[in-house]
């Protein structure tokens, strides 16, 4: 640790003697839940319950977008058994795989073609308590199927995202899935389903199933299978003071159909198909009465412009809610922290220094809540400016400079969006002291992922 010496001066020509320790760089692994001896403190507390982050309806629709250039490069449509779902089992696998799900591809035959199923697991959570997200991939051979079901699969497919994103540590295990075939009736999901060991049912504790979602005459249905799931998300809709209906008609007609079978409690959200819009209903939701809820219910029309946004949006983040809160995890802010305790001089109106942590073992991106905790020492904080460097060596404004705070000390900690950067790699904090006079150096930083 730095030993502060010298005579006792007035603030701005106090010189003070700096003695650099050489003490190793000590990027030290801390897991709150390792019970280690923790450099702070307060990382020792409960982290406090996550709430659920808003789902990117820029992202959704990005997916929404791919599915379509897929069809339209694959004849047309995604159906099972075609070269198009195929591509889109690989799209969905290769963003899954990139932020660190474990994908499973299951196959299957059916009517002489080959199916998959994608199942993606996040790591971590009790696996005896399963928390089951699912959407059928496939589309009719008529169409792109954007609605129905690009809609559920990318919402999911963001929804799943998100939680990489954001580090989400959920106390239940979660898992996503993309069925096959669903348009040939449910033959993906009743195969996962029937091949699934019984003592592997027992642990879902809920299947929510997201069939159509943006239709473009939208209705808001929730399914009334199971109470409790139903509640969830009648409970997120009603705080937005959006009216909901039960799903009357779906009983047998999506994937949940084989997982209410198997007697694992289910549940879901639905924007309506080929039944018309009564005017009770387009007086509460808007949109046209007489009207089916999707014109282009397994048609050609099927495509990227037959998508309702705020619908596509609302149901994507209910999602979220649900997911987050029936899971019951933390983003913990003291879960996991990279630390630098050596001590670095800050020469006086001088070259910035840097102080470097190596992050390792992670999988995937940043946080998009990224702490960035930062102890500087200083006798006039106003004269310092702090960045976050990142691996990709793009700088983060932590504090700019500021003359009039004359302050002592930087004892603070940031959130940074760093979802554009890989976890992994080399963090820099960089500190520049650009007032003459009064100087100080870096005690410590740390990363909390
Ligand atoms: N069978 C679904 C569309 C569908 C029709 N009614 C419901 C009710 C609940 C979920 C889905 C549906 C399909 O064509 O994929
Ligand atoms: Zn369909
Ligand atoms: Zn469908
Ligand atoms: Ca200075």
């Amino acid at each position: 640790m730095l030993e502060l010496t010298g005579p006792t001066l007035p603030r701005r020509s106090r010189a003070v003697a700096l003695l650099a320790t050489s003490a190793a760089l000590t990027a030290t692994l801390l897991g709150a839940a390792s019970g280690t001896a923790l450099a702070d403190p307060t990382a020792a507390k409960a982290p406090a319950k996550a709430a659920a982050p808003d789902i990117s309806l820029a992202n959704v629709k990005a997916h929404l977008s791919q599915l379509q250039s897929i069809a339209s490069a694959n004849g047309g449509n995604r159906a099972h058994g075609r070269s198009g779902y195929k591509a889109s089992i690989d799209y969905v696998k290769g963003k899954l795989d990139a932020a660190g799900f474990t994908t499973t591809v299951q196959q299957f035959t059916s009517g002489g073609s080959t199916g998959y199923n994608l199942v993606a697991d996040w790591p971590g959570g009790d696996a005896g308590h399963v928390l089951f997200a699912g959407a059928h991939l496939d589309s009719v051979s008529a169409g792109p199927g954007i609605n129905d079901n690009g809609s559920g699969s990318a919402a999911i497919l963001e929804t799943a995202l998100t939680v990489a994103r954001e580090g989400y540590k959920p106390s239940k295990h979660l898992r996503f899935a993309w069925w096959g075939a669903e348009e040939l009736g449910m033959v993906g999901s009743r195969y996962y389903v029937n091949n699934l060991p019984a003592a592997e049912r027992s642990k879902i504790d809920g299947y929510l199933n997201f069939d159509m979602l943006a239709s473009p005459n939208p209705g808001y249905f929730v399914y009334d299978d199971d109470p409790a799931l139903e509640g969830v998300f009648k409970n997120w809709f009603a705080a937005k003071n959006i009216s909901t209906e039960i799903e009357t008609e779906g009983d047998g007609r999506s994937d949940h159909a084989p997982f209410k079978s198997a007697g694992i409690r289910v549940g879901g959200l639905f924007s309506g198909a080929e039944t018309r819009k009564s005017s009770a209903q387009a007086q509460k939701w808007g949109g046209t009465a007489g009207q089916a809820f999707d014109r282009c219910y397994h048609s050609s029309c099927d495509t990227t412009s037959n998508i309702n946004d705020t619908a596509l949006d609302l149901n994507s983040d209910a999602i979220a809610y649900a997911v987050w809160t029936l899971s019951g995890g933390t983003t913990e802010p003291g879960g996991t922290t990279f630390e630098n305790t050596t001590d670095v001089a800050i020469p006086d109106a001088g070259a910035p220094v840097e102080s470097s942590i190596a992050v390792t073992g992670r999988t995937g991106n940043a946080p998009s809540a990224l702490k960035v905790g930062v102890d500087i020492k200083h006798t006039w904080r106003g004269d310092l400016v702090v960045d976050l460097v990142g691996p990709s060596g793009r700088a983060y404004r932590l504090k700019s400079s500021n003359g009039s705070d004359s302050a002592d000390n930087v004892i603070e900690t940031f959130t940074v969006d760093a979802s554009g950067e890989t976890a992994n790699g080399t963090w820099k904090l960089r500190v520049q002291d650009i007032g003459a006079q009064d100087t100080g150096y870096i005690d410590s930083w740390k990363l909390t992922f």
